[in-house]
């Protein structure tokens, strides 16, 4: 069975076989390939604890009764406040047929503009960008350009981590073709480290610097002006407004950089969150697409401006209309020709005329009683959103919440009606990818209990809401026609959105549809080939942006950044379960510039106090040489359930961009202090017998998934222990320990040693040690060991060894996830056969040869054995 990777906007295809899931190599995304996150998708086909049936405060109920409550509430509101007064909050992890339907629903028969997804967290200032500059949202470029260029700028893009088959593309073509790869990022992330050319750009910068560069090209007489007089119009401004930039970075890195851009026609930029997260985002894009539109840099072989899509489907999304401030198939509420042939398609007198909330003023609007009702699905914003504490107060004030989610969550957690939804591998559909590619995602096994579909459960909230007749699609193939049809209505060719032959596409031709790229027409599938932009005049529009310099941020303050680590996919909901993925990052930590750490005399591993205007966060310190200083970096992952340091978006302020609203996640304002740590702890249970968690000691903790069903927990205390401490009421303060349970214990507080363990019948149920010196701890490998061992064989003392007893070999972190290889192991042949190539260590190790995702660190230790050698 094909189907596609529900994580990154890649796209990638899968094929489900027998054998378990494979690369598909027919499919154009791919090839075959896969990333490590895509090739241990097999690992999270598990249902333990997935959500089976739907609840309503928390008492299971049927489909009927859930979904008759949901309705009555939203019927309730719309009579009373009218309906402004109801939500959809969705995601770019839906398939286009869930919210092609989610949308028709609120927009059409509701009434109102109120849905927003995610993707306003993400792609909403690419959207706003590409309207402005083509009046349309469109990527023009394809992925075969990357294949094709021979300059590659990534900014505000850690490619090789979030979009890494692609960025090995990037890399074949470099191979192939001598193409230079640039990074722009404020750290050295792994796309940085394996670029030719790394710009530490101040946070923010990314402005002033396109507008150098445009000025640049100018001055040297690198424009196409035949281009820029025959298909656009607003150069002029735009070159004035450039002129006031500087270009911010170090002169002889701009120097190289303009010598490059200046020389080489085929270019790619592509940007993602680091651009699209800011306060001038959108007038950011338009800096980096006026530079394109100016050198005619666009709709050519090797040469367009690229913004990567982050979600499966944030590109679907768009299509169908699901930020607030569309309508659908890329018809906008502020032209009342498209209003006008929207209702007439739809049939629906009461389209609504206003844009909607998006998602922060949403969430504001909760806040102050204005929304009666929300239907959140497929996202967790009680994690996601900045200003979480704030979130899950709109959630806990909000009379009517409903989540549909696979799995439980902080937003589930807050819920009145929680709806199972069906997830990838059990829900049929399509979705699309960065380059406009769409994929059919397919079903390979059943989902678990009662979970459904999400067009499912809002085709019947429709129904009951009395718009039965509009939403009587019979399944996915039915409503992708609705879609194709209405993209097709009265087009003309004045959307390039058409996907005209697909409108009566048989449910048979649904089923088998092979990947294909809209515009759905033959020929090259890049789009502006010829100019014929999506504005009335045709022309692109260059938008004149000034470059104003940040804030200048409080002395003593930190810029900080957020963003994605190579293993982890968001909230973890689906990652997080996996002993696999946290080889490579196995619990959150701040990253810190080594200036910075030094001058608050923190060390790797300390434990860092962070805050900002938002809250307050203490973590463990990673010194970090990537990090420019005045800059640290949190990943966006951890939740309140992997730890205390979730989540960081406590931090993260309300900061966004004028003409997007998306949230400026990268460039929060923190302040760090040094704790000391009083106390250290390490346990390791079976998930199963420890009825919860309960954190509510004086400590940092973390729980990382270990082989086997085991749980690793650490806690680094930051209150004294009370007095009169023993090891059962340390115990109790950290575990909800079911009663049956024994329990042998051994202290000494007076050196603040306690070390417990609890068995049940013949097996180990959990094991904890806690002292004052962390070295005096046993390693996880050690605890691992004695619940491996036969009960019967250990003595209660035997259970209880601390550090040094025990005979157990530590094997070492799991560098490369494919090949399961350990860091000593690469270490140790690095050194026995001087290794000094990405290539020699492969061929010896077979580090790095499966996804690649590892070269980058691979890179990290030749360049630590090398200087150790020296
Ligand atoms: N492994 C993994 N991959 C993913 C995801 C995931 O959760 N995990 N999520 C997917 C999704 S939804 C998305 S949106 C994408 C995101 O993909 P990316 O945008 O590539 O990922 P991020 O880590 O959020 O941010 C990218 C980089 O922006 C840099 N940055 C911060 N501030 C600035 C700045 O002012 N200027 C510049 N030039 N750079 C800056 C950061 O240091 C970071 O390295 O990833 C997708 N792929
Ligand atoms: N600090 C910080 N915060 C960020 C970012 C950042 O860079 N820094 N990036 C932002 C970005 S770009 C993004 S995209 C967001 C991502 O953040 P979220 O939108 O919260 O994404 P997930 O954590 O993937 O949550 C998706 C949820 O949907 C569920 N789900 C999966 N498939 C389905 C389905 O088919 N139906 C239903 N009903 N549920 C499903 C999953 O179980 C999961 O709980 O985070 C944003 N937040
Ligand atoms: S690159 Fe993206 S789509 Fe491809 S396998 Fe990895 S996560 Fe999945
Ligand atoms: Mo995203």
């Amino acid at each position: 069975m094909n189907t596609t990777c529900p994580y990154c906007g890649v796209g990638c295809g899968l094929i489900a076989g027998p054998g378990g899931l494979t690369g598909d190599a027919a499919h154009p995304a791919n090839r075959g390939k896969l990333c490590v996150k895509g090739a241990t998708l097999g690992l999270t086909l598990d249902d333990r604890d997935r959500l089976t049936t739907p609840t309503i405060g928390g008492r299971a109920a049927t489909w009927s009764e859930a979904l008759d409550h949901a309705a009555d509430r939203f019927a309730a509101a719309i009579a009373e406040h009218g309906p402004d007064s109801v939500a959809f909050y969705v995601s770019g992890q839906f398939l286009t047929e869930d919210y092609y339907v989610a949308n028709k629903l609120m927009k059409g028969f509701i009434g109102s503009g109120n849905i927003d997804t995610n993707s306003r967290l993400c792609m909403a200032s690419p959207v706003a960008a590409h309207i402005r500059a083509f009046g349309e949202d469109i990527v023009p470029g394809v992925y075969a350009d990357f294949d094709e260029a021979d300059l590659i700028v990534f900014t505000g893009a850690n490619a090789a981590w979030c979009h890494p088959v692609l960025f090995q593309r990037a890399l074949r073509a470099r191979e192939v073709r001598g193409t230079k790869i640039i990074a722009i990022d404020p750290r050295r992330s792994a796309t940085a480290d394996l670029a030719d050319l790394h710009i530490p750009i101040a946070p923010g910068g990314d402005l002033a610097l396109f507008a150098a560069l445009l000025n640049l090209c100018a001055e040297r007489g690198v424009l196409d002006h035949r281009f820029i007089r025959n298909h656009t119009s607003g150069f002029d401004d735009a070159l004035i407004a450039a002129r006031t930039a500087g270009h911010g970075i170090d002169d002889a890195l701009f120097d190289q950089l303009a010598d490059l851009v200046a020389t080489t026609p085929r270019m790619v930029t592509a940007f993602s969150q680091g651009v699209n997260q800011s306060e001038i985002a959108t007038d950011t894009i338009n800096a980096i697409l006026n530079l394109h539109l100016a050198t005619g840099r666009i709709g050519k072989p090797g040469a367009t401006a690229f913004s990567l899509t982050g979600q499966p489907n944030a590109m679907g999304g768009r299509e169908v209309g699901g930020l607030a401030n569309q309508l659908a198939a890329h018809l906008a509420f502020d032209d009342p020709a498209h209003h006008d042939l929207l209702r007439r398609f739809w049939q629906a007198p009461n389209l609504a005329r206003r844009q909607g909330l998006k998602a922060v003023d949403l969430f504001d609007a909760m806040h102050q009683g204005r929304i009666q009702a929300i239907w959140i699905a497929g996202t967790n914003p009680a994690e996601s959103l900045p200003r979480s504490n704030y979130i899950r107060a709109a959630l806990e004030r909000c009379p009517t919440v409903i989540v549909a989610d696979c799995w439980p969550t902080a937003t589930t957690a807050r819920a009145h009606i929680v709806l199972p939804a069906a997830g990838w591998s059990e829900k049929d559909g399509t979705v699309t990818n960065s380059e406009r590619l769409i994929s059919r995602q397919r079903a390979f096994r059943s989902a678990p209990g009662d979970a459904k579909p999400d067009w499912w459960m809002f085709t019947e909230l429709a129904r009951r809401l009395g718009h039965a007749a509009a939403f009587d699609f019979a399944n996915p193939a039915a409503i992708f026609r609705e879609h194709a049809a209405l993209s097709a209505f009265e087009n003309n060719g004045a959307r390039r959105f058409d996907l005209a032959p697909l409108a009566a596409i048989p449910d048979e031709d649904y089923d088998a549809l092979r990947p294909l790229h809209w515009p759905v027409a033959p020929g090259d599938q890049r789009l502006f080939t010829r100019g014929a932009f999506s504005t009335q005049d045709r022309r692109a529009r260059f938008i004149a942006v000034t470059a104003c310099p940040r804030a200048i941020a409080a002395s003593g303050t930190i810029t900080l950044n957020t963003g994605r680590l190579r293993d982890q996919w968001h909230t973890m909901t689906r990652t997080g379960r996996i002993p696999a993925l946290m080889a490579h990052r196995d619990a959150a930590t701040l990253d810190l510039a080594p200036p910075d750490a030094e001058r608050h005399g923190i060390g790797t591993g300390d434990l860092v106090e962070l805050t900002s205007a938002d809250g307050t966060i203490t973590l463990p310190a990673r010194l970090d040489a990537a990090q420019s200083a005045g800059t640290c970096f949190a990943g966006m992952h951890w939740t309140q359930d992997q730890g205390s340091a979730g989540t960081i978006n406590r931090l993260i302020g309300s900061a966004r961009d004028p003409v997007s609203g998306e949230p400026a996640f990268k460039h929060g304002i923190a302040r760090i202090r040094k704790i000391e740590p009083l106390w250290h702890g390490i346990a390791l249970c079976r998930s199963a017998a420890i009825a919860r968690l309960k954190p509510a000691i004086g400590a940092v903790w973390s729980r990382t998934p270990r082989v086997g069903g085991l749980i690793h927990l650490r806690f680094t205390g930051t209150a004294p222990l009370s007095q009169g401490t023993t090891c059962r009421t340390l115990a109790a303060t950290m575990f909800d320990l079911q009663d049956t349970i024994e329990t042998v214990d051994y202290a000494d507080a007076k050196c603040g040693v306690f070390r417990l363990a609890a068995l049940n019948g013949g097996s180990i149920l959990l094991l904890l040690h806690v002292a004052r010196d962390h070295a005096a701890l046993p390693t996880v490998e050690a605890l691992e060991q004695r619940f491996s061992q036969a009960l019967g064989s250990l003595d209660a003392g035997a259970l209880l060894i601390g550090r040094g007893a025990s005979r157990a070999v530590p094997t070492g972190r799991i560098v490369c996830v494919c090949h399961q290889v350990s860091e000593p192991a690469i270490r140790a042949a690095i050194a026995a056969g001087r290794l000094t190539t990405i290539e020699a260590i492969g061929a010896a190790t077979k580090a790095g040869t499966g996804c690649g995702s590892c070269v980058s660190e691979l890179k990290g230790f030749l360049r630590h054995e090398c200087v150790a050698a020296e």
